[in-house]
């Protein structure tokens, strides 16, 4: 396991009055992007409250949360100094499920946090916020900023407008603070060709969410979560001035990637948005 690296603004005089957090509640534990963080946070000093609406492997004081109860997501809240949420589908379903996981599941975390007195959040938004954004022919002068108007591809996509707005609402409301991180693809290796631009290594998520923990007066902030990739063209900017500090490079794989799926196909989804396949039109799930 990579070791951590030290808090890179750990030097600095922190601007905001709140230590850093200690017992970091992680819902989503049983997903792809908390098994990685389970397995790499606890190397940063958190302890970590997993939460799952199934079991979480290898973690017996896991907690089994419903996001729809928000009773239930009340008590895993409390006693915890922040929350990284991954909690709720990760991937396009019915408009009910993903509202009943994804849009009340986040209101009732964030009515949670407000109640309970926890002030740090990190939400796992995505890139299917805008996966209808045109994806540049080549390497552009501008990396894509953070800026640019939700363009939403899937109800998934959409639930996380919604997130990004409900954690804006919440700072400026009640003084919630959320680091929004657009996620690309966090997987132990890029997939696909898509994802040498897209990918997402698992150290960097740590390091990034490390970062969305620590960094003082974030009030809301949207930052992209890619690896500092060779063909990546999302602003990392924003998560820099964060301190994040990316170690990883999707390109080591290009070779491997390439000799697999070769290149984009031009007529392609994922030659022509952002968002890939998830931009394809399907048929009404029932
Ligand atoms: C996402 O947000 C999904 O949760 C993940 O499963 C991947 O599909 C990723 O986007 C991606 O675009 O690669």
């Amino acid at each position: 396991m990579t070791a951590p690296d030290p808090a890179p603004h750990a030097t600095a005089e922190p601007r905001s009055a709140h230590p850093a957090p200690r017992t970091v509640l992680l819902t989503g534990a049983a997903g792809g992007v908390g098994t990685f963080l389970r397995a790499s946070l606890p190397g940063y000093g958190y302890r970590l409250r997993c939460t799952d609406l199934v079991p979480v492997p290898d973690d017996p004081e896991a907690l089994t949360v419903d996001l729809r109860d928000p009773e239930a997501v009340r008590e895993a809240v409390r006693g915890t100094d922040a929350v990284v949420h991954l909690g709720g589908l990760s991937v396009e379903d019915t408009f009910d499920r993903i509202l009943d996981a994804n849009i009340r599941g986040a209101y009732h975390l964030y009515e949670a946090v407000r109640l309970e007195g926890v002030r740090r959040v990190v939400f796992a938004s995505s890139s299917h916020t805008i996966g209808f954004v045109p994806r540049p022919a080549q390497q552009p002068e501008q990396p894509l900023p953070v800026e640019t108007p939700h363009r939403p591809d899937t109800y998934y996509g959409l639930s996380k407008c919604f997130g990004e707005s409900l954690a804006s609402l919440y700072a400026d409301k009640y003084g919630v603070e959320t680091v929004s991180i657009r996620l690309g693809s966090c997987y132990a290796r890029p997939r696909d060709t898509r994802m040498l631009a897209t990918w997402l290594s698992p150290a960097d998520a740590a390091r990034l969410v490390h970062a969305a923990l620590t960094a003082p007066d974030v009030h809301h902030s949207v930052v992209y979560g890619i690896s500092a990739n060779t063909r990546g063209w999302w602003d990392l900017a924003p998560a820099r001035a964060l301190g994040y500090r990316p170690q990883d490079d999707a390109e080591v794989h290009a070779a491997e990637v390439l000799a697999e799926h070769g290149e984009l196909a031009p007529d392609s989804p994922e030659f022509r948005y952002l968002g890939g396949a998830f931009t394809r039109a399907e048929p009404q799930r029932r």
